[in-house]
């Protein structure tokens, strides 16, 4: 099982991350008009990548998150025609700099860390291609120390909010969304350029609902190297709830108050995560 899992610069990633494609990742050739998707895992990428390919109609290709495969996947990358849709779960620091030189629109998608828990705590027991994990006590402790794919969410979202005023990236939060899409659709319309009618956006969010993404059976038993998720193909371990506040159906009181003290330390400089506690 450990062979699973491997690590990084410090951080956890999944064996279809191959070493040799992340040390490459440094000379990515990006190009101006790229668009990346970003999220820590389970924060809503799957949403927020049906949304944009809706708003785009046919003109972009959305590819696998960056990280996923072997060093082939940048030969592939660089083969493919422009508008290219580059989802990706690196934080900041890890981030190939030439998406940060040519200042390529990045849309940063975030959710409560304790739904985000509850969340890959059931990818993780559902998806073979992850470590076996026991209880969700012994998943929490995992989640709390970073130790989990893709590293703390505590570090991954300080990384991006240290770009908060940076004009090409636009912060959004699954919650907004849940709350009322079409505004959050506007916005990214606003932030990507797009002309889109108003009477598109309400059709685009309509189908965009949980229930109808869960059910895009075009989709079904797809390629897992040409979807957004390259650990399943199968649309169940993805779409599973969708739920805000699915936490308090995990949490205990005593584990809620430890989180909330560990989260309060780590994010005590963080404008932006003070709305996620409730
Ligand atoms: S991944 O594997 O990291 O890319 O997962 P990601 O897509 O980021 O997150 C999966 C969670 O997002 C929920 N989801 C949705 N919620 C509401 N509406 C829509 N349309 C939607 N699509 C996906 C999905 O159900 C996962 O959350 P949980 O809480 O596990 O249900």
């Amino acid at each position: 099982e450990a062979e699973l899992i491997h690590m990084f610069k410090g951080i956890p990633f999944t064996t279809r991350s191959s070493p040799e494609l992340l040390k490459s990742l440094d000379a990515f050739d990006a190009r101006e008009d790229d668009v990346l998707l970003v999220s820590y895992p389970k924060s809503g990428t799957h949403w927020l990548a049906g949304v944009i390919t809706k708003l785009y109609d046919t003109q972009v290709t959305i590819t696998s998150p960056i990280e996923f495969g072997d060093i082939s996947k940048l030969e592939e990358l660089n083969n493919l025609s422009s508008k290219r849709i580059i989802p990706t779960h690196l934080d900041y620091n890890m981030l190939p700099p030439n998406f940060k030189n040519k200042k390529c629109k990045m849309i940063y998608i975030s959710r409560n860390p304790k739904d985000t828990a509850v969340s890959m705590y059931h990818y993780y027991r559902d998806n073979p291609n992850l470590p076996t994990i026991d209880t969700w006590t012994a998943f929490f402790d995992l989640f709390l120390k970073g130790n989990v794919v893709c590293g703390s969410w505590f570090d991954h979202f300080l990384s991006w909010e240290e770009h908060e005023d940076d004009k090409n990236i636009l912060f959004l939060f699954y919650e907004d969304m849940k709350k009322d899409l079409p505004t959050v659709v506007k916005k990214i319309t606003l932030f990507l350029s797009l002309n889109v009618s108003e009477k598109d956006i309400q059709e685009i969010c309509q189908k965009s609902s949980f229930s109808e993404m869960k059910s895009d059976t075009e989709k079904e038993n797809s390629d897992p190297s040409h979807t957004v998720c390259a650990l399943t193909s199968n649309r169940n371990l993805i779409f599973r709830k969708g739920a805000v506040g699915d936490w308090k159906n995990h949490f205990t009181p005593k584990q809620n108050r430890r989180f909330e003290e560990i989260f309060n330390e780590k994010m005590k400089l963080s404008k932006m995560a003070q709305g996620f506690i409730y």
